[in-house]
Order: C-alpha cells, then structure tokens, then sequence
C-alpha cells in the first residue's frame, strides 16, 4: 500500500469513525452562564420563564456555593416554594442511543427527583452527598422529545441537580458514509492487486 492511499484510507475511517459522543445535546447542563443572575452564597428564585435554555415549570431556584449546591451554581428543583420543572427538548434520530446523565444531591431534607426521559418518569430520592446518576434510551422515531427534571413536592428545599448532558452512546453511520468506506476498501484492494501483478 503506497502512502497516498494509506493517508487516504486513514482519513475515510477517521471520518466514519466520528462519533463526536461527549458532545452535550443540552446546553446550559452546568448552569455556569448564570453567574450573573444568582450572587454566591445566595439564591435566585424563578416563576415559570426560562433559564437559558431551560424552560422553568412552577418555581426552582438557582443556588450557588449554598443551599446544597454541587458545582458552584446548580438547580434547587423546589423553588420558593416548589414544586417545579426544568425542561428542555432535542432532536432525536432514530435508532440511535442516548445517555442522560446529571449530579444529583439535596438542599436540606431535601425531596423526590422526578426525571422524564424518551416519555419514561423515573424517580429517584437524593441523598446528602453528591450522586452521579445516568439514564440510557434508544429512539424508535426522529422528532422532538423533551427531558425534565422535576419535583412535585411543595417544598422549599428540594432535589438539586448540576452537570447535566446528554450524549449519543454512539454514531448512527449514515449510508453514504459506508459507501465511501467501501469504496476506499476497494480501491487499496485494487491498488494492492496491481501491485501484486508486476
Ligand atoms: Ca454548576
Ligand atoms: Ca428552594
């Protein structure tokens, strides 16, 4: 195989090798962007709204560096007072597999986390220290679906969650992607064939 189209054949399989999995599907998972909105050591309470790219369902708050906060600023699902939601929706494709995953902790006694997932609740009760909790589903069907994290306690201290993303586990290769792979696998048969044949 001379270099040019091992160089070629490298390329083709680093492309369809592209899984880009540790891309966040969510934005705003880590609630870094509100520094501005909730001082440390305090809280901000939301009625409804958005926070970013979260709608806000009934009330939560932002927390930081207090309350039960895990990585400076996180969400108290039970604002002032809960219950409340945080939401928000992708894009999902077919076939492919997706994991959730999210720190989850309590601020005071603290109450149950509610999270909804390809149209699937699961309930979880926090404990004091930090929890990193996942959740995987496989889409049936392309289209919108929303994840929620939520509380139906009427509290003011509730669930809290921080770091939350959501990732493909891996690439749905699309037809033309095999097709380049194969034709790539060809042409170093081909190539090597001739060779052969000198
Ligand atoms: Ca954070
Ligand atoms: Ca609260």
């Amino acid at each position: 195989m001379n270099s040019q189209v091992l160089a070629a054949f490298l390329a083709l399989g680093l492309c369809t090798g592209a899984a880009h999995a540790d891309t966040n599907l969510l934005g705003d998972g880590n609630f870094e962007s509100f520094s501005a909105q909730v001082a440390n050591g305090t809280y901000t309470a939301f009625y409804g709204g958005t926070i970013g790219a979260w709608t806000v369902t009934g009330s939560v708050d932002l927390i930081r560096n207090a309350y039960g906060a895990i990585d400076d600023i996180s969400v108290d699902l039970a604002g002032t007072p809960g219950p409340g939601w945080i939401s928000q929706t992708f894009n999902a494709v077919a076939g492919q597999t997706y994991t959730l995953s999210w720190d989850l902790s309590k601020n005071g006694p603290g109450t149950q986390l509610d999270v909804s997932f390809g149209g699937v609740t699961t309930s979880y009760a926090p404990v004091a220290s930090v929890a990193n909790e996942t959740l995987s589903w496989t889409a049936t069907v392309s289209g919108l679906q929303t994840v929620s994290f939520g509380t139906a306690v009427a509290s003011y201290q509730g669930p809290v969650v921080d770091n939350i993303s959501l990732t493909t586990v891996s690439a749905v290769p699309e037809p033309a992607s095999y097709t380049l792979m194969l034709a790539g696998l060809a042409t170093v048969g081909l190539i090597a064939g001739r060779r052969k044949q000198r």
